[in-house]
């Protein structure tokens, strides 16, 4: 048993960027102690996972190399595993999965969906842990370039069973995958709108969803104003307002930085459904 099969869904997974630099929350917690301490809190209010990054993924970034990423989320994962919280790796390098892992990380959130590193597949496999593959066509660097569709929501699922077959064949159990639409990697606003619609065509892949709106820039700009889009620490409601479509489609979880509005939104679900 593990977080995907053991935990009541949908649950909230928790978004620790540690980075100068991330869209959402770039440089707040670059520094280890106000890092482990926000991930304490996302814990308490609710987070089954506090989802530790140490490579910015935001369109156009520039890539860091495996040991900067390493010196960023090992300490960081170290405390939080001390603490008794339960931490995945936001990953795309087989390195940094496998010292994470090491250091107590119990799931590989791979942005990737196992494309950036061949390696990723065999260290997830011998690991045995829970993998959540993400739709992804190419790094942050390249990626508004490859945003090209005919039908995105088909396209979408096609390349993430491409990306699960791959998973089986490398020896990663079905029990252990996890996929991601990837809202905002090598998508449009209107691309991310179509699979928001259509999530239930993702959940039909058969396996738990994660999905990753929370203040991402399609929501910036569906409620710009004269002055431009709206500032990232103010999308929280259009935010929660995806959390419940998401659980509504059957999502498995949603991955936020607001921890307790986006768990106070699910408590309402769960309590409208049991009353169903
Ligand atoms: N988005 C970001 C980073 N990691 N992981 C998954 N599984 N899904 C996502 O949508 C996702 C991710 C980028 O957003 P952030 O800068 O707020 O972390």
């Amino acid at each position: 048993m593990d977080v995907l099969s053991s935990a009541a869904t949908p649950v909230v997974v928790g978004v620790l960027n540690v980075t100068p630099d991330s869209f959402s929350d770039g440089g707040r917690y670059a520094d280890i102690d106000a890092a482990v301490a926000h991930g304490v809190d996302m814990h308490a209010q609710g987070a089954v996972l506090v989802d530790v990054g140490g490579e910015s993924t935001r369109p156009g970034a520039d890539r860091i190399d495996a040991a900067t990423e390493e010196r960023r989320v090992l300490p960081v994962i170290r405390e939080l595993v001390a603490a008794g919280v339960p931490v995945s790796i936001d990953t795309t390098r087989a390195d940094v999965a496998a010292a994470a892992l090491a250091t107590g990380a119990v799931l590989v959130n791979d942005v990737s969906g196992g494309l950036a590193d061949p390696e990723m597949v065999r260290v997830v496999a011998a690991a045995g842990c829970p993998w959540v593959l993400m739709h992804w066509r190419g790094h942050s660097r390249h990626m508004r370039e490859l945003a090209t569709y005919t039908d995105v929501v088909k396209e979408v699922c096609a390349e993430l069973g491409a990306r699960v077959d791959a998973a089986l064949a490398g020896g990663v159990a079905a029990d252990r995958i996890a996929v991601d639409p990837g809202l905002g990697f090598a998508k449009t606003p209107e691309h991310n709108w179509r699979l928001m619609a259509r999530l239930d065509q993702v959940v039909a892949l058969g396996f738990p969803v994660l999905v990753g709106a929370s203040r991402k820039s399609y929501l910036g700009s569906l409620l710009a104003d004269g002055h431009g889009p709206r500032p990232v620490g103010e999308r929280e409601a259009a935010t929660v307002a995806t959390t419940m479509l998401a659980v509504a489609a059957g999502v498995w979880g949603v991955r936020v930085h607001d921890v307790r509005a986006n768990a106070d939104a699910i408590a309402v679900w769960r309590a409208t459904r049991a009353h169903t």
